[in-house]
């Protein structure tokens, strides 16, 4: 099944595009993605406006395919579950994702908790060729790094421990990563719905 990911992050694209991998699905971008405006409700909404804004805008081209939006982000008990629904902007629109890895710690730092818990939560959006609608959350806890370690994944990644005190994300191998990811959690709840459904 052709599916279109509404996305402008490449390192989200590449994992869904290995997490999906022998599915049935066949993950492509469409390079005239415009992403909507995202909201600071929760990640349920916002994955469903990215896939809903992509097959208007698919539609509007004449292009036949499912959609699937993925909205995510970090969650740290310490600071009260931020940056979350927001970790993308974290710090700045102009910031680098070594800036907001630095400023996430920063922020934990001088909230003095020994307390370094924290989670990646991703919510997935799909919709069908036929217009059905399906959604699947997934995460994982683990907990954050005092520096960062390793060059693998993307953004949070080098300081995200897994398990808490271990290998950080970007230590990990992609296949580790996907192994066990927040994505990937979601990613199978999502088919087990859809196939439900069929
Ligand atoms: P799109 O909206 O174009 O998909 P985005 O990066 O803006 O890309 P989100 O609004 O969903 O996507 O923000 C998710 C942010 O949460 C992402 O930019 C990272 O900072 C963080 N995040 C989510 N999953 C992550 C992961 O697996 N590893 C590291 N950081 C992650």
């Amino acid at each position: 099944m052709r599916v279109f990911v509404a996305t402008n992050n490449p390192g989200k694209l590449r994992e869904l595009r290995a997490i999906f991998a022998g599915s049935g699905w066949d993950l492509e971008s469409y390079l005239e993605y415009a992403e909507p405006d995202e909201g600071p409700i929760s990640y349920g909404d916002n994955a469903a406006l990215k896939a809903r804004a992509l097959r208007a805008q698919l539609e509007a081209a004449g292009i036949d395919g499912g959609v699937l939006g993925d909205d995510s982000g970090i969650e740290v008990t310490a600071l009260a579950g931020r940056p979350g629904v927001l970790s993308a902007r974290f710090g700045g629109a102009a910031a680098s994702w070594e800036d907001r890895r630095m400023a996430l710690l920063r922020e934990l730092a001088s909230e003095g908790s020994d307390d370094r818990s924290a989670r990646f939560v991703c919510v997935l959006h799909f919709v069908d060729r036929a217009g059905r609608e399906f959604s699947a959350r997934g995460e994982i806890r683990g907990s954050l790094a005092t520096t960062e370690r390793g060059s693998a994944g993307f953004s949070f990644d080098p300081i995200f421990e897994y398990p808490p005190g271990a290998r950080t994300f970007a230590e990990f191998s992609e296949e580790e990563k996907n192994a066990v990811s927040h994505r990937a959690r979601a990613a199978q709840a999502l088919l087990d719905a859809v196939r439900a459904a069929v």
